[in-house]
């Protein structure tokens, strides 16, 4: 069978992702379930479940042979058996959906063999779509995304997604963040990563850092922040995998290294929760 073009990928990713979003605003207006995953402060609805079903309909009855990994995990096969893998986060920022009503998106990647390819974000709430395909750039809806301010850690606004559990205790996150937040301008915790590191795409926010983050809520910005011209690494500066949990650090190149000197984290911090 012949490889899709990035454009048909692209095509369907950002529909996808309209589709979703549009589908997560109807839903919201009306009554629906909402369970504790693994906590109170874990939720997931009965509209997460619907909506990460819906983008997979989609995706294969257009690529029957690609894989997909979800939250959510409805997808019936295993998707380490196919080279074009779609990662997908019906809706990030759960919270947000059940109390906010708005700041909660949907976030659809497509790797191939490991490599991300389109990565889409949308904001239903506020219409506005990041998207971005390796090596042709990034967009908030048609405007393209360029990091072109050099920002000093000084000046920068930064936000990070932090759970206040036990490991985060251990570890010293209370320590790190306010050590960040005495050095830089201001701090802020929007509540979905996948949204916060599309703002840094977008010049919102000059950098966002979390502990761990799992494939599905930086498997889409992380291509939009690359492609604007930000660094994107894990907290000890490695690649972030396509299909893993990671620490995740991603910024205007301008204090990437000073940042990951703040931070000064050691190894052994690199997965935790
Ligand atoms: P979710 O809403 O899809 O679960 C909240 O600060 C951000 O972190 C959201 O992007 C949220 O995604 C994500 N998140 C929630 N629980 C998490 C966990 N246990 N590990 C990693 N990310 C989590
Ligand atoms: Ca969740
Ligand atoms: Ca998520
Ligand atoms: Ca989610």
């Amino acid at each position: 069978m012949q490889e899709p073009s990035l454009t048909e990928l692209k095509e369907l990713a950002l529909r996808c992702a309209r589709s979703a979003g549009e589908l997560s605003l109807k839903r919201m207006k009306e009554p629906f379930q909402v369970e504790y995953k693994t906590s109170a402060s874990d939720l997931v609805t009965a509209v997460d479940k619907e909506v990460e079903k819906h983008v997979i309909n989609m995706i294969l009855e257009r690529f029957p042979d690609h894989g997909i990994l979800g939250e959510e995990s409805t997808f019936t096969g295993d998707y380490k058996q196919f080279d074009t893998l779609w990662v997908i986060d019906p809706i990030d920022g759960t919270t947000n959906f059940v109390h906010q009503q708005i700041n909660f998106s949907v976030s659809i990647a497509v790797y191939y063999k490991g490599e991300g390819l389109v990565g889409a974000v949308y904001d239903p709430s506020r219409d506005e779509l990041f998207y971005a395909v390796k090596g042709e750039g990034a967009y908030l809806n048609d405007r393209p995304l360029h990091l072109e301010k050099v920002v000093t850690l000084e000046e920068a606004l930064l936000c990070t997604s932090v759970f206040w559990n036990k490991r985060a205790e251990q570890i010293g996150i209370d320590q790190i963040v306010k050590k960040l937040a005495g050095k830089v301008r201001g701090m802020r915790l929007l509540g979905s990563a996948a949204l916060e590191m599309s703002y840094v795409a977008a010049g919102r926010l000059d950098g966002y850092v979390s502990m761990s983050l799992n494939a599905w809520d930086f498997g889409a910005a992380r291509i939009i922040v690359e492609e604007a011209g930000g660094k994107v690494t894990s907290m000890v500066g490695n690649p972030l995998p396509f299909d893993e949990k990671s620490s995740v650090m991603a910024c205007n190149p301008a204090f990437y290294e000073e940042l990951q000197h703040y931070l000064n984290l050691s190894d052994n911090t690199e997965k935790g929760s």
